[in-house]
C-alpha cells in the first residue's frame, strides 16, 4: 500500500491530497453522522488526466476508489467502508466552467463544479440551469448527476437525467468515455451516458458533463397554500395544470408537523398563516412577473373547494422566507434526532390512498412513531420519514428500523411505486435493491456492473 500512496501522491502532487485525520474528517461521515468510514488518503485530482492515472494505479493495486463529490447525499454512497483500504476521490478541485453555449442552450462543466456556481454561469450569459435543490450551495454537477438527483422543479424541467447532453466518464480501466456532444438528438448506437446516470460512482468516474438549458422563465409568482389533506394537493395541481399548464415551476407538499419542527428548530422560521392547517403545499409559478395569473388561479381552485387558504409571496424577499422554510425541513428534522428516511414514490392518483394505509401501517407497528411527510407530490415522491422514540436503545432502533421500512416498502412495491424515487440506493438501500429489483432486472444490473468494473474497484459496496 506504501508504494501505491507515494504514487498517488505524486499524481497529484502538492495540494492535491491530504491523510491528516482533521482535515479527512468531514469527508469520512456524511451530512447526518449516519455512516462513518476510515482511508488512508483522499486525493483532489485537478484534471481528467490526474483521474485517469489514479484509476490506473488503483487498478494495478486492486485498490477501491470512493469518489466524492460535495458528500450531501442521502444514502452513505461517497463515503468509504471501514477497512480503511478506499481511497477516496474528491472531485472539488475538477470544477471549470469549460464552455456557456448561450445559442446551442448549453454549457459544459466539470464534475466537481458546485451547482449554485453552474446556475449562476448560466444566468450569466442569459439562460437557466434549473435543477435546484436544498444543498445546491455544496453539491456538484458530478454528484447530481451521479444520483440522478431530482429536487424541487422536476415536474417542469425533469430529473439530473433530462439535463444532460453529454458526459465525460473515466472507466475502471482507466480509459476515458468521452461523449461530451451538446446535442439534442443523436441516434448514433446506445446512448451510453444513460448507464453512468444514476450509477452513484459504480460504474465510472464523471469527470465532465454538457448540460442543457433554458431560455430565463422571468420573475416568478409564490404562493404558500393550505389544504385539508395530500389528496386534496393532487386535486389542485390537477387544476393548476389545466390553467397554468407549463408554467408551475414547484409544487411542494409539507405536513403541519413538518413545518412545526422548522419553526422549532430554524431561527426566524414562521409559517405566516394565522391558523393551523393539517398539510400546505408551497407552488411556484413562472407568471412573467404577473401574480394575479397565480392569484386569480387559485381563487378558481377556492371556488372548487380545493384549498382552505393562500398567501401569495408580495415580493422576492417574502418568496425567499417562504422557500427557506421548505428548504430547512431536513435541517430541522436532524436537529430533532435521527429519522429513518424513505424517499418513495407512487402513482400520483394513488398517493392519498397510499397516505391513508401508511398511517393504518405506522398506527399498527409503532403507534408511537411520527411520521414527517412532505416533498415533490407533483412528481408522487415523498419523503416518508419516520422518528422513533428517543428513548430506544441502539439496537432496539435498528431493529425497529428495519421491521418499519421493510414493512413500508413492501406497501409501497404493493402501488407498484419505488422504495428509493430519488436519493439513490448507496448503502442505506442496498440490501432492498436485491429485494425489489430481484430477477432480470437486478442480475442485469450485476452484468453491467462485471462487464464495467469486472475487478469490483468502483465504489464496492454501494448500490449492488
Ligand atoms: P455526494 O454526496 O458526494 O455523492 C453522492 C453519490 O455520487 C456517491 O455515491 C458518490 O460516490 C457519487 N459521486 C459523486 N460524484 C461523482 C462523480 N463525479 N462521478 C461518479 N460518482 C460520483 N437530493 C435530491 O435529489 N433532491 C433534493 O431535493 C435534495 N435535497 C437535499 C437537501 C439537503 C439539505 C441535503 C443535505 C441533501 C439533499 N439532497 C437532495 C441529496 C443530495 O444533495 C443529492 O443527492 C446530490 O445530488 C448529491 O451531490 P453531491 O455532490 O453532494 O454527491
Ligand atoms: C428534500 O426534498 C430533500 O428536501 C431531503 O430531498 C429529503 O431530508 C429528506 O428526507
Ligand atoms: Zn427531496
Amino acid at each position: 500500500m506504501t508504494a501505491l500512496i507515494e504514487r498517488l501522491q505524486e499524481i497529484v502532487g502538492s495540494g492535491g491530497w491530504t491523510s491528516d485525520p482533521q482535515d479527512l474528517k468531514p469527508h469520512l461521515t456524511e451530512w447526518r453522522g449516519v455512516y462513518e468510514g476510515r482511508t488512508p488518503i483522499m486525493l483532489k485530482p485537478r484534471s481528467t488526466d490526474e483521474v485517469v492515472a489514479i484509476v490506473d494505479a488503483c487498478a494495478e493495486n486492486n485498490t477501491p476508489i470512493v469518489p466524492q463529490g460535495g458528500n450531501t447525499g442521502m444514502c452513505g454512497g461517497a463515503i468509504p467502508d471501514e477497512s480503511g483500504k478506499q481511497v477516496i476521490l474528491n472531485l472539488s478541485n475538477l470544477n471549470r466552467i469549460r464552455d456557456v453555449d448561450a445559442e446551442n442552450f448549453s454549457m459544459t462543466v466539470e464534475a466537481g463544479c458546485i451547482l449554485a456556481a453552474a446556475q449562476e454561469a448560466a444566468t450569466a450569459a442569459g439562460r437557466y440551469l434549473p435543477l435546484s435543490l436544498g444543498a445546491e450551495g455544496s453539491c456538484q454537477i458530478g454528484g447530481n448527476i451521479a444520483t440522478n438527483a431530482g429536487g424541487i422543479n422536476v415536474g417542469r424541467y425533469g430529473t439530473a437525467r433530462s439535463l444532460v447532453l453529454g458526459l465525460e466518464v473515466v472507466l475502471a480501466d482507466g480509459t476515458v468515455m468521452n461523449s461530451l456532444r451538446s446535442l439534442r438528438k443523436d441516434t448514433a448506437g446506445y446512448d451510453l451516458k444513460q448507464l453512468f446516470i444514476g450509477s452513484e460512482g459504480t460504474l465510472g468516474i464523471i469527470t465532465a458533463a454538457s448540460l442543457r438549458l433554458f431560455p430565463d422563465p422571468g420573475e416568478m409568482a409564490t404562493a404558500l397554500v393550505g389544504i385539508e389533506s395530500a389528496g386534496a394537493a393532487v386535486k389542485l395541481l390537477g387544476g393548476l395544470k389545466t390553467k397554468l399548464d407549463d408554467r408551475i415551476e414547484s409544487f411542494e407538499l409539507v405536513s403541519r408537523r413538518v413545518f412545526n419542527l422548522v419553526e422549532k428548530h430554524i431561527p426566524n422560521a414562521t409559517i405566516p398563516f394565522a391558523e393551523e392547517y393539517p398539510w400546505y403545499v408551497l407552488i411556484e409559478t413562472a407568471t412573467g412577473g404577473d401574480p394575479q395569473i397565480l392569484e386569480n388561479a387559485l381563487l378558481q381552485e377556492a371556488e372548487h373547494g380545493r384549498l382552505l387558504d393562500a398567501l401569495i409571496a408580495k415580493n422576492s424577499t417574502e418568496a425567499a422566507n417562504l422557500w427557506r422554510l421548505r428548504h430547512s425541513i431536513a435541517e430541522a428534522e436532524r436537529q430533532e434526532g435521527k429519522a429513518l428516511k424513505h424517499d418513495i414514490s407512487v402513482p400520483l392518483s394513488r398517493m392519498q390512498e397510499f397516505l391513508l394505509k401508511g398511517d393504518e401501517l405506522l398506527e399498527r407497528l409503532r403507534p408511537d412513531a411520527r411520521l414527517i411527510a412532505f416533498g415533490h407530490v407533483g412528481d408522487g415522491n415523498l419523503h416518508y420519514n419516520v422518528v422513533l422514540p428517543r428513548e430506544l436503545a441502539v439496537e432496539e432502533w435498528v431493529a425497529e428500523g428495519e421491521r418499519i421500512t421493510r414493512a413500508l416498502y413492501d406497501l409501497v412495491d404493493s402501488f407498484n411505486g419505488s422504495f428509493s424515487a430519488e436519493h439513490g440506493v448507496g448503502q442505506s438501500k442496498r440490501a432492498y435493491l436485491a429485494s425489489y429489483r430481484a430477477g432480470p432486472e437486478l442480475n442485469l444490473m450485476r452484468s453491467l456492473k462485471n462487464l464495467l468494473d469486472p475487478a469490483n474497484i468502483l465504489n464496492p459496496g454501494k448500490v449492488i
